[in-house]
């Protein structure tokens, strides 16, 4: 049967990034499966969203938000967005080359196997990161460590943000219901997807650190993702979620 397939990328300052990677998504189209994209900008001043729409291709659409308000809230857009249109399967990836296209059908062999949502993880064969800073790549093990301990989610790369939904269990996620506004919004999904009971799995991935341009990380995405783990076990216990 033919799936049509979103692809989300959020950006922020990412046009040296965004125009080459699109063909390399499109070109994981077949007879099967048929590629889109939602390119999710939030006025970058680089003038992304532009780039993208001097490219003419009626396969890539974009939403363009007034300001920057997070990559969770970018997802949470594509993702009505998806709904809206009639998406069977829609993907989270970055702009930066660091989510390396050539994975896109991986995930979606799984989809056909039958899971609900498909995780490129960086650590389930040893730990698959190349160019990172020490300290970035022990910020992000280390906080899936944490993220397992506190919630019990069985996942090894919680904050993982390669991933793919079956949009007919996205639907029954309550999108209102997501907190997130920055990179704890990986783990909220993750969590949302596992409490429900879906069928989650992990593929590798070889993670490799961004092409052009610079990370959003900041001491705000991590200070929000230590105090939402908490926040989703509390509501976990308390038959919330
Ligand atoms: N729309 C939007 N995109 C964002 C925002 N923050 C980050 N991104 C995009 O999300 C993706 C991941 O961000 P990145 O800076 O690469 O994070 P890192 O890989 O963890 O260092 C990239 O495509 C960014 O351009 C934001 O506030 N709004
Ligand atoms: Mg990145």
């Amino acid at each position: 049967m033919q799936k049509r397939i979103l692809v989300i990328i959020p950006t922020f300052n990412e046009a040296d990034n965004i125009t080459k990677i699109i063909p390399d998504v499109l070109a994981n189209s077949n007879g099967e499966n048929e590629f889109n994209i939602l390119v999710v900008d939030d006025n970058s001043p680089d003038g992304t969203a532009d780039m993208v729409e001097s490219l003419n291709n009626p396969a890539v659409s974009v939403m363009r938000r007034e300001r920057k308000l997070g990559l969770g809230t970018a997802y949470v857009a594509g993702f009505r967005y998806a709904i809206e249109k009639g998406y069977d399967v829609v993907f989270e990836m970055d702009a930066d080359f660091s989510h390396d296209p050539k994975y896109l059908k991986d995930f979606i062999e799984k989809i056909d196997e039958g899971y609900d949502l498909v995780i490129g993880s960086r650590y389930v064969n040893g730990i698959s990161v190349l160019n990172w800073p020490l300290s970035r790549l022990i910020l992000s093990y280390m906080a899936s460590v944490y993220t397992r301990t506190v919630t019990g989610l069985k996942v090894k790369d919680t904050t993982a943000g390669f991933m793919c939904y079956k949009v007919s269990a996205l639907k029954q996620i309550n999108l209102d219901e997501v907190k997130s506004n920055g990179y704890s919004f990986q783990i909220e999904m993750k969590f949302k997807f596992y409490k429900k009971g879906f069928k989650i799995v992990e593929v590798p991935i070889l993670f490799i650190d961004r092409r052009e341009g610079e990370s959003k990380m900041s001491r705000k995405v991590v200070y929000e993702a230590y105090f939402m783990v908490w926040k989703l076990k509390l509501k976990s216990v308390f038959g919330k979620l």
